[in-house]
């Protein structure tokens, strides 16, 4: 169970993210409505609600997840892999030690976007990519594992963090695509598959009760109520032009 959740409101400077999308430039009304709704599908999910401030000085700052990875016992402060977005982290700081005070961080040389962080029950699947390199991974590794879980480092060949491509479900289930569908680090448990054609909805969120889905991928919605989740759907073209997905926005713990 989530009780708590972090978000963090995008600021006009937002629309001069980063981006390796050719989807256009994002609208800022649609985006503030879209980040309420965001914050209005994690209200149906019985948790604490903190919604931070935009800060103009981090265009990307509203995709908090990269800048840690929390857990009921302990939270870990990353080391955001793209110099525009590395001090994210000491805003979060402050936040986070309301919460706990048993914090690790990862240190440069390492690096390690949180988006390339997945926790299934006891055992983290980080990911290899352009934003985490080895060193941040091996950091990270060790620091869970002397906390009692266990690690799998998974370098990635195309997608952008790992959890673009995998989200867990809860019930021992994943929703995977691209190349974690044949990934055999995640043959243990039950897969749903995600067509190429949505590959955008592989990120989701599971909070309690609810998985939060991006709205219009009508294939992967079916599978999932198929597989008895509840499923809330919500709006989220503009931070798909700029490579968010919903896991993105948010810190649950
Ligand atoms: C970036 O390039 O850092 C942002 N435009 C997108 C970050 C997405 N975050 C995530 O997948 N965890």
């Amino acid at each position: 169970m989530f009780k708590n959740i972090i978000v963090k409101k995008p600021g006009k400077s937002y629309l001069d993210g980063l981006t390796t999308t050719d989807l256009g430039k994002p609208d800022y009304n649609t985006l503030l409505k879209q980040h309420d709704a965001y914050i209005q599908a994690l209200e149906k999910c019985d948790v604490a609600i903190n919604v931070l401030p935009a800060n103009e000085a981090f265009p990307d700052s509203t995709f908090v997840e990269d800048t840690a990875v929390l857990t009921s016992e302990f939270a870990i402060i990353c080391n955001p892999g793209v110099e525009s977005r590395n001090n994210e982290t000491k805003e979060m700081e402050p936040v986070l030690k309301d919460h706990y005070t048993n914090i690790h961080y990862i240190k440069s040389p390492g690096y390690v976007d949180g988006g390339d962080v997945l926790q299934i029950e006891k055992h983290f699947y980080i990911g290899i990519s352009d934003r985490t390199n080895e060193e941040g991974a091996k950091q990270f590794k060790d620091i869970v594992e002397n906390n009692g879980y266990e690690a799998t480092i998974i370098p990635l060949k195309k997608f952008f963090h790992l959890k673009t491509g995998i989200s867990y479900l809860g019930n021992d289930t994943v929703l995977v695509a691209g190349e974690f569908i044949d990934h055999p680090a995640f043959n243990d448990y039950k897969k749903i598959i995600v067509p190429d054609e949505e590959e955008y909805a592989a990120n989701c969120i599971r909070v309690n009760d609810y998985v939060i889905l991006p709205q219009g991928f009508s294939k992967t919605y079916t599978q999932i109520k198929e597989a008895n989740f509840k499923v809330i759907e919500v709006p989220t073209s503009e931070f798909q032009k700029h490579d968010g997905g919903l896991s993105c926005l948010s810190l649950r713990f």
